[in-house]
């Protein structure tokens, strides 16, 4: 599999907002690897967690599943029999190639792809679930519910794992995790006009919230309890259990 160098910003461009489109998909890997601190240890974990949550005969769900990282890691560690993961995604030029990604990596439990919104799916008999990098991209009204219909489809001790880029309520404090970030984009090869480019196409595509607003959001869907298990300047992910 081809890892294509994201440099769709490298150059002025006169789009207005940001979109998962096959331009996009096409680098995506390259994208998400140089954009976001951990993700590499997300994933790593991901398949972690599913050795030690995923039950024989239940469902794992990867929600904004994008090309399948993640599915693909909890199917690396998934050792129990009759699972399914279903990878949910309604840009259709992410998933057409999320199937040819799918096909050409090894995995032992079978993984279906469904083209559609996060909103709309139904959750059932799931012992894991996967929201990497997908809340945010939800509108900020719709965040709640879409997290009691989750807890709602899960077994009593599933997990749920939520990767997001957060933000700070001390203003200091979000000016300096965002330069960092930053810093950690120039350090991956990006430049000034990408970065600033990027940062303006994603406003208002991509809403952070602060790391309480996900854990209290988290308790009143029903959780019993939910911990960051990794921050890397504003990315965190937490795990919830039902
Ligand atoms: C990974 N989890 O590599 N319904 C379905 N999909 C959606 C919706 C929605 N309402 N909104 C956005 N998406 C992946 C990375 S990327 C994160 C996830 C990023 C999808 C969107 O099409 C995209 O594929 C994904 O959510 C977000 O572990 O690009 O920063």
């Amino acid at each position: 599999m081809t890892n294509k160098t994201d440099n769709i910003y490298a150059a002025a461009i006169d789009k207005q907002s940001f979109s998962f489109d096959g331009q996009v998909a096409e680098v995506f890997p390259d994208m998400i690897q140089r954009s976001v601190p951990g993700y590499d240890q997300i994933l790593k974990n991901t398949a972690k967690f599913a050795e030690r949550f995923v039950t024989a005969n239940s469902h794992c769900y990867d929600l904004g599943c994008s090309l399948g990282a993640s599915s693909l890691a909890m199917s690396a560690g998934i050792g129990v029999n009759g699972v399914k993961i279903i990878g949910v995604d309604n840009s259709e030029a992410m998933l057409a190639r999320c199937h040819h990604h799918i096909d050409a990596f090894k995995h032992r439990t079978q993984i279906e792809l469904q083209c559609g919104d996060i909103l709309a799916c139904e959750i059932e008999n799931a012992s894991m679930v996967v929201l990497n990098f997908t809340l945010q991209f939800i509108a900020q009204p719709d965040r709640a519910q879409l997290l009691k219909k989750i807890y709602q489809g899960m077994n009593p001790g599933a997990v749920l794992l939520l990767s997001e880029k957060i933000c700070f309520e001390n203003e200091q404090d979000n000016a300096l995790m965002i330069d960092l970030h930053h810093q950690f984009k120039r350090e991956n090869g990006y430049s000034e006009l990408e970065i600033s480019q990027k940062r303006s196409l994603l406003e208002n595509v991509l809403v952070p919230d602060t790391l309480v607003q996900h854990t209290d959001r988290l308790a009143a869907a029903g959780f019993s309890r939910s911990h960051c298990w990794l921050q890397q300047y504003n990315f965190v992910s937490i795990f919830a259990i039902k």
